[in-house]
């Protein structure tokens, strides 16, 4: 299923629901989340519509890597510092457990000076 007309970040990517987007290609959609934990809080997504982690397939392995790839990229251009002084988180969210609230697979990318919560 491309997307899923019930879906919040479907409706994010198809232009339904306004975003603040970092970082846009064919595949993967980037934009800053509605709620930040943190000075930097970014999502980065898959445009195609995966729910969770154990739902994506063996095929969309590269599309996970460059998801996890663009991370430090997007990162760096919303100013997070680099290296050991530097540096930023990146979470997923999977299940109920996992604390996962919208259910379209999404990393979270957050960083800027301490404190914060997460
Ligand atoms: P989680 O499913 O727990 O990994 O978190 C979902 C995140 O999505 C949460 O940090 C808030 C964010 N979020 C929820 N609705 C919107 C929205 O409409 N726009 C944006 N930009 N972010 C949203």
């Amino acid at each position: 299923m491309l997307h899923d007309a019930d879906c919040l970040f479907c409706k994010i990517v198809q232009g339904a629901i306004p975003s603040e987007k970092v970082y846009e290609d064919e595949e993967i959609l980037a934009f800053k989340d509605i709620h930040p934990a943190a000075p930097i809080h970014l999502l980065i997504i898959p445009k195609k519509h995966i729910p969770m982690l154990e739902l994506a397939e063996p095929s969309d392995v590269p599309l996970l890597g460059r998801m996890m790839e663009l991370a430090p990229k997007l990162a760096k251009e919303q100013g997070c510092k680099s290296g050991k002084e530097g540096g930023f988180k990146v979470m997923v969210h999977n299940g109920a457990d996992g604390g996962q609230e919208v259910y379209h697979l999404h990393l979270h990318v957050l960083g800027g000076p301490r404190p914060w919560k997460k």
